[in-house]
């Protein structure tokens, strides 16, 4: 089984930020089951811990022995193994790459603005689906859920009425991309 850690607690302003959120994103994608290890403060600065993430940070990824550090790293070797990640195909698979690399360094919000109407589809409605989540966990934490609120019904109405056209951009001007040649025979 695929562990993965992250921290248990991390402060308001780091949450939806923590880079283990890539890799469990890519994993979701993937659909490859994991769970996850969660770090409590200082545990990432134990020798057990250092040794497999030399900087004291998540995520790292574990399976069968092998130990991986860096995020986007992580997220090339999960797409080896789902091709809804990473294609098969020479081209599609380096544009894949370049994406990866070219976000990979940046702030995570960032990569909702994907230059292909697929990666674009897919930054609004799981950028959409994220911001809902954040809004409906602050009032079940009875945080001060307005500014989240209204952050994501911005969303909502400037971007995610977007992900209709879209879809049918992504479906007719890729089908093998979703395998819609499949689907629609
Ligand atoms: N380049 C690394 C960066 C990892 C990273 O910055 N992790 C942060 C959380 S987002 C962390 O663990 N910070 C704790 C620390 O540096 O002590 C990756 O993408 O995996």
């Amino acid at each position: 089984m695929i562990t993965i850690s992250a921290f248990r607690w991390v402060p308001d302003f780091a949450r939806g930020q923590v880079r283990d959120l890539r890799v469990r994103w890519a994993l979701e994608e993937a659909g490859l089951p994991y769970q996850t290890r969660l770090l409590e403060q200082g545990d990432q600065d134990k020798p057990e811990y250092r040794a497999k993430q030399p900087f004291g940070q998540v995520p790292i990824f574990e399976e069968d022995g092998l130990v991986l550090f860096e995020s986007g790293a992580i997220v090339l070797h999960i797409g080896e193994r789902s091709e809804v990640l990473l294609p098969t195909e020479a081209g599609g698979r380096a544009r894949a790459t370049q994406w990866l690399i070219g976000q990979n360094g940046k702030d995570a919000d960032a990569a909702l603005a994907g230059a292909s109407p697929y990666l674009r589809l897919f930054g609004i409605t799981t950028g959409g689906c994220y911001l809902a989540q954040q809004a409906l966990a602050a009032i079940r934490l009875g945080e001060a859920a307005e500014p989240r609120l209204a952050l994501a019904r911005f969303f909502a109405e400037n971007f995610a009425v977007q992900a209709g056209g879209l879809e049918r951009t992504v479906v007719e001007g890729a089908p093998g991309l979703l395998g819609a040649d499949a689907a629609l025979a």
